[in-house]
């Protein structure tokens, strides 16, 4: 059984995430995507949140498995036999920092990583960029799953109240 994992805060997941954890869902048997946590950044989504729109988003791919994970990404890995992770790479301004978490994580435990490109109409988007536009009342409707949009815009509807 080949299995890798796309790992990140997905705070939300946005399409771009979504592009690549279905790409990835057509080159493994088991895609794991793993909510890290961070203890010392608080999330505008719950860890329990990201994992319940992530799990309705990826359901069609039929071979996902969303799970949180609080320590090294290596040792989720180990833990569970994973020799891959798959990431999504925007742009050259990305490359630096995956690379060199990329050479750590494979001096740690021999793990590989592996790049699939952004689709071009993604490679400007980040969680942090989607949920400031949408808190100005920006449209971002169009980068979203639909369910996540609307989530997101009840969350700050409820912030501001
Ligand atoms: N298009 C395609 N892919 C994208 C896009 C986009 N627009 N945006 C993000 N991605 C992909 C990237 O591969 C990214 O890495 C991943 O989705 C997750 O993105 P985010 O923003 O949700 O998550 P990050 O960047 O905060 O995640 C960083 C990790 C949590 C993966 C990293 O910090 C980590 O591995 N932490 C665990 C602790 C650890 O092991 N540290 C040592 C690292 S060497």
């Amino acid at each position: 059984m080949r299995r890798a994992v796309c790992p990140g805060s997905f705070d939300p997941i946005h399409n771009g995430h979504l592009d690549i954890v279905e790409r990835a869902s057509k080159l493994y048997d088991v895609v794991h995507v793993a909510v890290l946590v961070n203890p010392n950044k608080q999330g505008m989504f719950s860890i329990a949140e990201r994992i319940g729109l992530i799990e309705e988003v990826t359901a069609e791919f039929g071979n996902v498995v969303v799970e949180s994970h609080q320590g090294l990404l290596v040792d989720y890995c180990r833990e569970r036999d994973i020799p891959a992770i798959v990431k999504g790479l925007r742009a050259v301004s990305d490359f630096d920092y995956e690379l060199q978490m990329a050479h750590m994580n494979n001096g740690l435990t021999g793990v590989e990583t592996l790049f699939l490109p952004t689709s071009p109409t993604y490679s400007f988007l980040s969680s942090t960029l989607a949920k400031e536009v949408a808190s100005y009342g920006g449209d971002v409707s169009h980068l979203l799953p639909a369910t996540v949009h609307r989530r997101l815009v009840e969350r700050i509807a409820e912030r501001k109240a």
